[in-house]
């Protein structure tokens, strides 16, 4: 079991300069055309002193942390991430590359030019990434984001909304920014499955709903957590344009990425498509 316990942000910005983060990378998959439409670079923690500790309970703490570790911590993240994208180009694995970025580092107008730095530095074109946001509160009560996402998407980088259909999830984002993607949340996913005849009914009529919406704002709907086929035929059939998830590939490390068959992949995907749409 990963670890939860007490841990301080001085402990975090430690492990970032003694070399303790890691990126793993978790790829999605098209359920139009096939393929590898994005993929998502995800940290991990291997601490000497605490073995392996949980991505989501050090990401908490650092979030309330002060503002030079969040900082700090996404430095780390844009330089790893863009040293992978380079690689990556230069063997053909041209699928963009998503960070997730806390709202905390967008809300201080600084967090641009550090971006711009690494383009320049890395020499990046900004179409080559994009960054996932979590709705933690209105975007109206964040002129500073806003501000930011917009400059971001005027420069070419993807947005994309994670954790979709949970936490705030207005529409003021999808308003008022050329958002690219929408990620639904893994917990709606897997309530397709496993909850009540009614709840799921529910589920299903407001993510159909959602993906119509989406579909007539060209707006990208990856289905987000798909752990089996059942699923994987519902998002399927709900018109998903992609999935992410355990079972078609949980996160990995970056060579290992390289070496994946995605072409075994892309025809499960498609036979599920003609299955749900038989010709
Ligand atoms: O909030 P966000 O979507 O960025 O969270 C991604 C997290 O979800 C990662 O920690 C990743 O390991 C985890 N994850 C990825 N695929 C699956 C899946 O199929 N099921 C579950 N339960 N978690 C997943
Ligand atoms: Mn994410």
């Amino acid at each position: 079991m990963p670890y939860t316990g007490e841990i301080s942000s001085k402990e975090i910005e430690q492990a970032i300069e003694e070399g303790e983060l890691s990126l793993n990378y978790q790829p999605q998959s098209s359920l139009v055309m096939g393929g590898i439409t994005g993929i998502e670079a995800l940290v991990r923690w291997h601490s000497k002193t605490l073995g392996q500790v949980d991505t989501g309970h050090f990401i908490g703490i650092l979030e309330h942390s002060e503002i030079s570790s969040i900082v700090k911590f996404h430095e780390w993240l844009i330089q790893n991430a863009f040293k992978q994208i380079i690689a990556w180009r230069q063997i053909g694995i041209l699928a963009p590359v998503y960070l997730n970025f806390s709202t905390r580092y967008l809300q201080q107008r600084g967090c641009l030019d550090q971006i711009q730095h690494f383009i320049q530095k890395y020499d990046i074109h900004p179409s080559w990434f994009g960054i996932e946001v979590t709705e933690t509160c209105s975007i109206t009560d964040m002129p500073e984001i806003k501000f930011v996402l917009e400059y971001l998407c005027k420069i070419g980088v993807k947005i994309a909304l994670d954790d979709f259909c949970t936490g705030y999830s207005s529409l003021e984002y999808i308003i008022d920014f050329p958002v690219e993607t929408i990620k639904i949340d893994k917990r709606f996913i897997q309530s397709l499955c496993t909850e009540s005849y009614q709840r799921r009914n529910s589920i299903s009529i407001i993510l159909e709903s959602l993906i119509e919406m989406a579909f007539k704002l060209g707006i990208k709907v990856v289905a987000e957590g798909v752990e089996t086929m059942k699923q994987l035929e519902i998002v399927t059939f709900l018109g998903c344009d992609a999935y992410q998830g355990y079972f078609f590939c949980p996160p990995i490390p970056a060579d290992v990425i390289c070496g994946m068959n995605f072409e075994q992949h892309n025809q499960n995907a498609l036979s599920v498509s003609c299955l749900m749409f038989p010709a």
